[in-house]
């Protein structure tokens, strides 16, 4: 295990504290993100949790992944809430009740959501089974590789609303960055009073202070929205007539293609062809740099359907293609420049952390949530995307960055972007077992 700088000491106790909030997640076959938050399954908080239990307690990756995906549905979505039956409704808002999935062709008998999150899993599962290639490994890697395919399809066909071969967003929720600066625009044209929220009780508000968290004209919008793709019976056809959010979104896209390398690599494991595979992560790459690459800013920027135009904030989003291997070098290059600017202050000594939105920009929040805190997952990412483009140094200091992070804070959800100060729920699933990933 690499030394944290505090000695090995500091980081076997930093170990320590979190593979303990690990295993206080865990919940019979998944881990909750949060107790207290989020106390149900979340589609791309599994894929991360997996990638930290596969260096502890590796049959837990396979369980996460495997329940994950026996809530998936027929056309292949892999849901982003699968709700635990044995609590009530008070635990999250919105609930099952509101979600009411049982009206969808196709949906599985667990209670779910209808949207999905972004697509890591398959990258989660290779390099679980890359860290112990046991043959329990391969056997639930077979299991898995048939029903990661299945996720990929849905968005590429159901999810290409444009046309251009990117996977379309019909929710902010489905990118994992609720309420990025990158959706206000899209999100204003979405009908819908504040007021509503007086017949709902939000959970988060009562346990998390408000002003850390979306507004409640965000959460009427939101909840708007799945209204509207909820009365559909949560069909995909003809969105662009009906359905009031539609967005392509830089990372959702990246992470489909870089599912599709992790794939090419599971299926040379598993007896199938990788060719497929291969092509269409060029295909996605392609797709990726001509709809969403900006070459006046020279970073990534997602595209409203609804207007087809791209929006202009420059949020973390932007920066999320460097996970493909295959970024042309000149969009890597360009990416790269966003992050070691002013805005987001990557460095090969990072004197803050890198925050989720431009720290330039008037409308930054460092305390509310995808506004301008920084997030482990994002940063893990990102530092995935620097290795792979020969730029160990800045993924070198991203990593002690994560690393300091949690060991003044503690793992918490999202960190205060000038300070550090851990913000969220104290005990955070994800920042947890990505902090293992990155101390092994
Ligand atoms: C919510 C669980 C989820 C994450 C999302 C994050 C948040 C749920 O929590 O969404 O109610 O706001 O935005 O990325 O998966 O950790």
């Amino acid at each position: 295990r690499g030394d944290t700088g505090g000695g090995p000491r500091a980081t076997a106790e930093l170990w320590q504290v979190a593979v303990a909030t690990l295993d206080g997640n865990w919940e019979h076959d998944h881990t909750v993100p949060s107790r207290t938050l989020y106390p149900h399954q979340w589609s791309w908080d599994s894929a991360f949790i997996a990638i930290g239990w596969a260096h502890v307690r590796p049959e837990r990756a396979w369980r996460e992944l495997e329940s994950l995906f026996r809530a998936q549905w027929a056309d292949g979505r892999v849901p982003h809430i699968v709700f635990n039956p044995a609590l009530r409704g008070a635990a999250y808002f919105p609930g099952p009740e509101f979600w009411n999935s049982s009206i969808a062709d196709g949906a599985p008998d667990a209670a779910t959501s209808g949207l999905v999150q972004p697509p890591v899993h398959a990258l989660a599962a290779w390099r679980a089974y890359r860290r112990f290639p046991s043959d329990a490994a391969r056997a639930a890697l077979g299991r898995l590789y048939p029903r990661l395919v299945a996720q990929q399809r849905y968005l590429a066909t159901c999810r290409d609303v444009g046309g251009g071969g990117l996977a379309c967003l019909v929710h902010p929720w489905e990118s994992g960055l609720d309420n990025s600066p990158a959706w206000d625009a899209p999100l204003a044209a979405v009908p819908a009073d504040a007021a509503v929220m007086r017949a709902y009780r939000r959970q988060d508000t009562a346990r998390v202070d408000a002003a850390h968290r979306p507004t409640d004209l965000d959460y009427a919008r939101y909840l708007a929205i799945v209204a509207s793709y909820r009365d559909g019976r949560y069909r995909d056809e003809a969105l662009a007539g009906r359905h009031p959010f539609l967005v392509e979104c830089p990372l959702v896209n990246a992470a489909r293609g870089v599912a599709e390398h992790a794939l090419a690599s599971i299926a040379e494991v598993v007896g199938a062809d990788p060719g497929p595979h291969r092509e269409r992560a060029a295909r996605i790459t392609a797709a990726l740099v001509r709809r969403l690459y900006d070459p006046a800013t020279g970073t990534f920027q997602p595209r409203d359907l609804r207007t087809d135009r791209l929006i202009p904030a420059r949020t973390v989003l932007g920066l999320a293609p460097l996970i493909l291997p295959d970024l042309p070098r000149r969009q890597a290059g360009t990416v790269v420049v966003e992050a070691c600017s002013a805005r987001f202050g990557l460095a090969r000594r990072m004197h803050r952390p890198l925050p989720s939105h431009d720290r330039t920009a008037p409308d930054f929040e460092p305390l509310r949530y995808w506004r301008g805190p920084s997030w482990m997952n994002i940063n893990w990412l990102l530092r995935q995307g620097l290795l792979s483009h020969g730029r160990p140094e800045l993924a070198e200091g991203l990593r002690n960055s994560m690393i300091e992070l949690v060991a003044r804070a503690g793992c918490h959800e999202y960190f205060h972007p000038d300070t550090g100060a851990g913000l969220g729920s104290p005990a955070f699933g994800w920042t947890a077992a990505l902090l293992l990933d990155v101390l092994a």
